[in-house]
């Protein structure tokens, strides 16, 4: 069976990790896949990714019988992740984690590296690096200060609870949060609406937000005003100009 799979559907694509025996635990085979479909997506004509899991989980972090095996070379196995967490940020669309069940340990920092988090009510986080003597990684310890601040964050990483989708609502580890049955019918129209979008705009947004998190506010304006100058040579912000005066809905044609 295929580790991870990927599907371009109109302007969505959708990357799924395929191990469902295993709650998506990613070994090797499955970074390597990982990677590689998201320079696929970086490539493609997508104006959106949905990143998800087969099966009854959304990911079980790093394969532990693989860590177990001794073969690991920590460092050049990290390189891997961290390839992929930047690739994750990097992707010039919105990515929208789909996270049903356990998202735990790297699984975890993969739905968090994401831009949108939408969860079943059954969706459960589990920092789970502590669990098992190791320290946060793939990102982990970039966004999740800055989605729960620094407290909750040390809480979550030290002791490891599992925290429940209506929790990571409260916290801010999710966007919406919907009943199983009502799942998919919304993560179609949550993709739909990110994907008619203006991409480069949601490129831009994605970039400034990064950069945000590291810089002071000056240098942070300058950047704002960089941006700006791209978005307003754009076709979508003519567009945007033209539909406003017409009143009509724009037609964004994306990156
Ligand atoms: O460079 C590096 O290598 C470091 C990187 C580290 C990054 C990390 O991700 S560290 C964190 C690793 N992940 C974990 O510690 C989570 C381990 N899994 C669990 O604690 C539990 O499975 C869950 C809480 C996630 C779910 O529990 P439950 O009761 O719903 O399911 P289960 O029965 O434990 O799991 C079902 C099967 O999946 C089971 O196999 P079996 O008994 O049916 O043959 C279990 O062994 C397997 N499984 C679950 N997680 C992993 C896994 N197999 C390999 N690796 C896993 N991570």
């Amino acid at each position: 069976m295929e580790p991870v799979k990927y599907e371009l559907s109109g302007s969505v694509a959708t990357i799924t990790l395929n191990r469902p025996d295993r709650l998506n635990a990613i070994n090797r085979q499955t970074l390597a896949a990982l990677s590689e479909y998201l320079e696929q997506t970086a490539a493609s004509g997508a104006r959106v990714l949905v990143l998800r899991g087969a099966g009854r989980a959304f990911c079980a972090g790093q394969d532990l019988e693989e860590a177990r095996g001794g073969e690991l070379d920590y460092e050049a196995h990290l390189e891997s992740y961290n390839r992929v967490f930047r690739q994750i940020r990097e992707l010039p669309l919105p990515v929208v984690a789909a996270v049903q069940g356990v998202a735990a340990g790297a699984g975890m920092s993969l739905a968090l590296a994401a831009d949108y988090r939408l969860l079943s009510e059954s969706a459960v986080f589990i920092t789970a690096f502590a669990r098992i003597g190791l320290a946060p990684d793939t990102g982990m310890t970039y966004t999740l200060p800055r989605l729960v601040g620094w407290g909750r964050a040390f809480e979550l990483l030290a002791l490891s609870p599992e925290v429940a989708a209506a929790e990571a609502l409260e916290l801010g580890l999710a966007n919406r949060v919907v009943a199983d049955e009502a799942f998919e019918e919304e993560l179609q129209a949550v993709a739909g609406l990110l994907a008619s979008g203006p991409t480069l705009v949601h490129s831009l947004i994605k970039k400034a937000l990064d950069y945000s998190a590291t810089h002071p506010a000056a240098e942070v304006l300058a950047y704002e005003a960089a941006l700006q100058k791209l978005a307003g040579a754009s076709h979508d912000h003519r567009e945007g100009l033209a539909a406003f005066a017409e009143k009509r809905r724009p037609d964004f044609k994306g990156r």
